[in-house]
């Protein structure tokens, strides 16, 4: 066991509320690994807070006209109210307006600038002459090289995916004036990332108990070279360069960010009164630092944070980066920006924390995405929780009442069958804590209903409504073996369910200091008296996440509803509009060209004639998947060569938003004309 453990989790940007995904990728495995170890006796604190910088901050700032601050003060306490509600235990959440992350991240740039780390360089960027700023890369706007997006911002397109640079754009404007920007010189400081290669590579290497995902993305990173990056920023925004001729520039969101670890590490002491306290927790080389995150930010936490650390020299490196995949909503992509969100917020307005606790635990996409419906979340409580481990408990406690006077019977003269039950409290205790401490909470709690289900089938088994009259020293065996499974599980289910559980150690009269390794096969005695329960796990009805469902499409649909019309083309008049010869058509054969990837060959038939075209879906589509498919034709486009063959108009597609192609279809006959 380490010494201590210091455990944090990704400071979600204070743009915005939290939703499932958040949970899924850090918060909710950090709070079960955090309350696990706490519940085994380890020294562990768990510290977090919000990311009040960086660009994300000021867009969402202007977008509603206000300032950062009252835009960061808005989410920051909203965000730690909801944690709190959700049951995630933080040791302190702090944020990084504060005047201790400023000074904090001040000295350890200026540390590192003593040292010469840093260089200093010229570079070329986009800059609003209007607005009297350098523009960020997501302050650009234009056309995307690849996809020819008309939305692309200056460092992703987001309906193609390509990763841009701002000068890659065509036509870039600024975001905030829709001017055209000019090109500028400014000067930054950078780190030159590829003196630590192979100090990184070493290290990484050595991480033999990393998960596969978090260890391949740092590989590629390290095979593709690192290079230097800038650790400042033309920002009015963020922490001041702590330099006298700093040009009003700032620390990159992401070079401050993850010392807000630090920074609110050093508040949670002085908030205990010791205010050197944190200097245990990171500086001492017996602390193990743990950091959750979402894959996103494997980078950051594997490369550019461990870097500054190591240069530094007065701190702790992370033992271990257990980043997890992404989380999607009924099988599609989670999008803020499409309305295709949960809030936690609303689920908590509905439903107990401890339900989405659980059913979130079993699917966190711990080695690859995974999926959340509310039909799952349905299914994971009537079916395990309430079906499962709820009736297991409720049935022992309630036969208990009804024949026992609610009092634990003797174990006496038990058969194998009751001893072997006895003993799979040890075995999955064992599997239980080694699935905790390597980070698999699925497995985890995998295994912990698993307990219950032994123990359902235990009492069904044994029958004690029969032994009851035919033999009450087996039906007491019963019991007690039934009453000590439930008490094992109320210490066991602790990390996951901590208010459902907190319920049942009281009905079962255990100790709220009953920590795990007190967990063994006679927690209850003979002789104690069990209160009377309740139903720990209510069903859910179908209405009730069918609204949800719909709340969730009204959402998106209220969001796309509020898109305006953006023109991708000058005007059009009539004339030319009138001058196409548009028809019905039916695809009578299709077949691919050799060497296009891109091309099929097709037979249209018009009605009067047919037709040859050529048309680039191929991708999309194999060929005998469209024949008979009806389709709008432009009949009089001038006829054009391609890969040897002349095609002869052109057939009507509609791109959806994900980027496919569908047919603009119609039921006329072929040859009909389009007006
Ligand atoms: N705020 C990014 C994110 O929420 C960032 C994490 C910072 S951790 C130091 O994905
Ligand atoms: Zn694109």
């Amino acid at each position: 066991m380490p010494k201590r453990i210091l455990v944090t989790s990704a400071l979600p940007y204070a743009n915005g509320p939290i939703h499932l995904g958040h949970l899924a990728g850090a918060y909710l495995p950090a709070d079960l690994y955090t309350r696990f170890q706490r519940l085994n006796g380890q020294d562990i604190i768990h510290i977090c807070g919000s990311d009040e910088h960086g660009v994300p901050i000021t867009i969402a700032a202007e977008k509603e006209g206000v300032t950062p601050q009252e835009i960061v003060d808005r989410y920051h306490f909203a965000n730690k109210e909801v944690f709190e509600r959700f049951g995630i235990a933080f040791d302190y959440y702090g944020r990084t307006s504060s005047e201790t992350h400023k000074k904090t991240s001040q000295d350890i740039f200026l540390k590192l600038y003593e040292q010469g780390v840093f260089t200093k360089r010229k570079q070329e960027q986009l800059y609003d002459e209007e607005a009297n700023m350098f523009l960020p890369d997501r302050y650009v706007k234009g056309t995307c090289p690849s996809c020819s997006h008309p939305e692309a911002y200056g460092d992703q397109c987001e309906k193609c995916g390509s990763s841009l640079s701002p000068t890659d754009l065509i036509d870039p404007v600024s975001a905030i004036t829709g001017n055209k920007p000019v090109i500028k010189e400014t000067e930054h400081w950078f780190i030159p990332l590829g003196d630590f290669q192979p100090w990184l590579e070493t290290w990484i290497e050595s991480r033999d108990n990393w998960k596969a995902n978090v260890i391949g993305q740092c590989k590629s990173w390290l095979d593709a070279g690192l290079g230097d990056r800038a650790v400042t920023r033309d920002l009015s925004w963020g922490v001041p360069v702590p330099l006298p001729d700093n040009d009003g520039k700032v620390l990159y969101v992401w070079f401050d960010a993850p010392i807000g670890y630090i920074s609110a590490t050093k508040e949670w002491a002085e908030q205990r009164g010791n205010s050197d306290e944190w200097k245990t927790w990171w500086q001492d080389e017996d602390t193990s630092l743990i950091h959750f995150i979402g894959k996103d930010n494997i980078v950051f936490h594997c490369i550019m944070f461990p870097a500054t650390l190591k240069q530094h020299g007065d701190f702790v490196l992370p033992e271990n980066v257990p980043a997890n995949e992404f989380l999607n909503l009924e099988g599609r992509k989670l999008s803020t920006s499409k309305g295709w969100a949960v809030w936690l917020h609303e689920y908590l307005d509905d439903f107990d924390p401890d339900l989405l606790r659980y059913a979130l635990g079993t699917i966190l996409p711990e080695t690859k995405d995974s999926d959340f419906s509310w039909k799952d979340f349905q299914s994971r409580v009537n079916s395990e929780l309430a079906d499962i481990l709820g009736n297991f408990v409720f049935r022992t406690t309630s036969f208990t009442h009804r024949f026992f006077d609610g009092i634990v019977p003797e174990l006496a003269n038990p058969t194998d069958t009751d001893m072997a039950a006895l003993q799979k409290i040890t075995v999955q205790k064992q599997k239980i804590e080694e699935a905790y401490k390597s980070f698999k909470f699925r497995e985890a709690i995998h295994e912990s209903m698993h307990l219950a289900r032994i123990g359902n089938r235990y009492f069904t088994e044994t029958e004690p409504w029969k032994t009851r009259k035919e033999n009450p020293e087996a039906c007491g065996n019963t019991l007690y073996v039934c009453l000590q499974i439930c008490a094992a599980l109320s210490v066991m289910f602790q990390p996951v369910l901590p208010g459902k559980m907190s319920i049942l150690r009281k009905q079962l009269g255990l100790p709220g200091q009953t920590g795990w390794v007190n967990v063994n096969d006679h927690l209850v005695a003979a002789g104690q008296l069990i209160a009377e329960g309740e139903i720990l796990f209510e069903k859910i009805e179908d209405d009730a996440v069918e609204i949800q469902v719909e709340k969730l499409k009204q959402k998106e649909a209220a969001l796309s509803g509020s898109k305006t019309f953006e023109p991708l083309k000058d005007l059009c008049d009539f004339g030319n509009f009138a001058s196409l010869d548009l028809r019905a058509g039916k695809i009578l054969a299709a077949k691919k060209i050799k060497k296009s990837k891109k091309l099929l060959h097709i037979t249209v038939d018009l009605g009067f004639e047919k037709r040859t075209i050529l048309s680039g879906i191929a991708e999309s589509f194999s060929p005998e998947d469209i024949i008979g498919q009806n389709v709008c034709v432009v009949a009089n486009l001038a006829p054009k060569k391609m890969m040897g063959v002349e095609s002869n108009g052109m057939i009507l597609m509609a791109e959806d938003e994900d980027g496919s192609f569908k047919f603009v279809e119609t039921t006329a006959e072929p040859g009909s004309p389009i007006t």
